[in-house]
């Protein structure tokens, strides 16, 4: 291995934003087409509202993305839901399932779903403060369920790599789901 310098980055607790930060991912409404499971209301919201911001994530500048290195950023889901559903991140599993992660829960509220290859999901909320695990093997979502913008801190290998494919086909077996006012989890009816 190289010898890299030592740096550091500044997090804006105010917004979840990194200083100085790698490239920025934004991903918005038309990038999650089939995750919703209502599909008039992601139609409705693209011809009337269009394509809104769902979620942005900055991550720490120049870390080579090899074993040994830790990868680190800030995820910020904006407020919101598609039909019932809060807004959410995709998910995915590690390529290399048995890559763990560290979330810290930063501003706002939300929920972070864990899910197993076999279906088995762990709903844990999130607030600022919270110190959430995730083991090797289990896929990983966040959902904002609050009204302000929900950001968090991840750290995670550096060789551990991303497989959305997986959740695009089988999805998560539940959804966060705001049933008059409360936050709920309910069965995806979708899940294969
Ligand atoms: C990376 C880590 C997070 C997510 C981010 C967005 O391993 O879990 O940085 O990438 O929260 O979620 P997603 O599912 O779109 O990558
Ligand atoms: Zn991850």
């Amino acid at each position: 291995m190289t010898l890299m310098q030592p740096f550091k980055t500044v997090l804006d607790m105010q917004t979840g934003a990194l200083q100085p930060t790698g490239p920025i991912i934004q991903r918005h409404l038309s990038d999650m087409q089939h995750m919703y499971l209502d599909q008039e209301a992601y139609a409705q919201i693209l011809a009337v509202e269009g394509d809104r911001l769902i979620y942005e994530v900055y991550q720490a500048p120049g870390v080579p993305e090899v074993a040994g290195q830790i990868l680190h950023g800030t995820t910020i889901i904006y407020p919101g839901c598609v039909g019932q559903e809060f807004h959410m991140t995709k998910g995915h599993f590690h390529a290399q399932r048995d890559r763990a992660e560290v979330y810290v829960g930063l501003k706002g509220e939300g929920h972070l779903l864990l899910q197993t290859e076999d279906g088995v999901v762990e709903d844990m909320p999130m607030r600022p403060g919270t110190v959430a695990y995730i083991p090797p093997l289990w896929a990983h979502r966040t959902v904002n369920t609050g009204e302000q913008p929900f950001s968090f801190l991840s750290a995670w290998p550096g060789d551990a790599g991303h497989d959305y494919g997986a959740i695009e086909k089988m999805g998560f077996a539940k959804l966060l789901v705001d049933q008059g006012g409360q936050v709920t989890l309910v069965d995806n009816p979708r899940f294969l």
